[in-house]
């Protein structure tokens, strides 16, 4: 790496490894600007840019086999605010209705919902324009929780997540089952902003990002599939980043 008074620039991976290993996420993010962050480290104030980030995600290889970073990405520090027709962002406005192919369907309020069986997940996610932002701790309720208090039937096969002003996102219900899918309500341990979807969006990290709905209000269980508003705008029904499912 390259020192100068006010910053280091990567040109060595191990050197973002080992910043990122002393300290929380929360911490190490003292800046994001446009494609770059500062750390303050040892008295120093160090600058890394998001292409060592992309470049370091590159080398890397996920449990499941996967490249850490699909095809075309590049890496954020951030969520960037990709807009949508926000609902209230008021906990006390929030009900989520789990209801469709269930033997008993639900509504839920806020603290009655994020006491179910709460859970944090580390997931990183990506955008269909070519972002990605990783290692986000989110926390909330995996779907499988949810569908397990419904009694969900057999005939069930795909879940629709339904928000504010009808925006909806259709995935299959063998993704919506694996534990990293989840309706949550926070990211590294703070409340999301109102743009990102307050008071809760529903997570499917390996899917395209449109597919996690903010501003949720239920969650529907289907016998057929029901292609939502970016899938029936163009968009691809299953958006598998690895496999750049971006356009249907
Ligand atoms: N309700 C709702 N959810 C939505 C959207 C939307 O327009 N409305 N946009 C989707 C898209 S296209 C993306 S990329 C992500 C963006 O989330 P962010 O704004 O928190 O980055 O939210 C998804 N969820
Ligand atoms: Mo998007």
């Amino acid at each position: 790496m390259s020192i100068n008074r006010f910053g280091v620039t990567m040109d060595d991976d191990n050197t973002v490894d080992e910043i990122a290993k002393r300290m929380e996420r929360r911490e190490f993010i003292k800046k994001a600007g446009a494609g770059t962050l500062l750390v303050a480290l040892g008295g120093g104030l160090y600058r890394i840019a998001s292409d060592d980030l992309t470049r370091k995600a590159r080398a890397e290889v996920r449990k499941d086999g996967k490249p850490r970073l699909p095809p075309g990405q590049k890496v954020l520090q951030s969520l960037r605010p990709m807009g949508g027709q926000s609902g209230s962002p008021n906990p006390k406005d929030f009900r989520l209705r789990v209801y469709g192919e269930v033997d008993k369907e639900f509504t839920v309020g806020y603290d009655e919902l994020f006491k179910m069986d709460p859970v944090k997940e580390r997931a990183d996610v990506h955008c269909v324009t070519g972002w990605s932002m990783l290692g986000g701790l989110w926390s909330g309720v995996r779907v499988s929780t949810l569908a397990k208090r419904a009694g969900l039937k057999r005939t069930a096969n795909f879940v629709i997540f339904e928000s504010a002003h009808g925006y909806t996102a259709n995935i299959s219900k063998r993704e919506a089952m694996k534990p990293n899918v989840m309706i949550v309500n926070a990211l590294d341990g703070r409340p999301f902003a109102k743009q990102h979807g307050a008071p809760v969006r529903s997570l499917v990290p390996d899917r395209y990002f449109w597919k996690s709905a903010k501003w949720i209000t239920g969650i529907r269980f289907v016998k057929r599939d029901a292609p939502g508003y970016w899938e029936t705008r163009g968009y691809h029904n299953i958006a598998n980043p690895w496999k750049e499912q971006r356009y249907g």
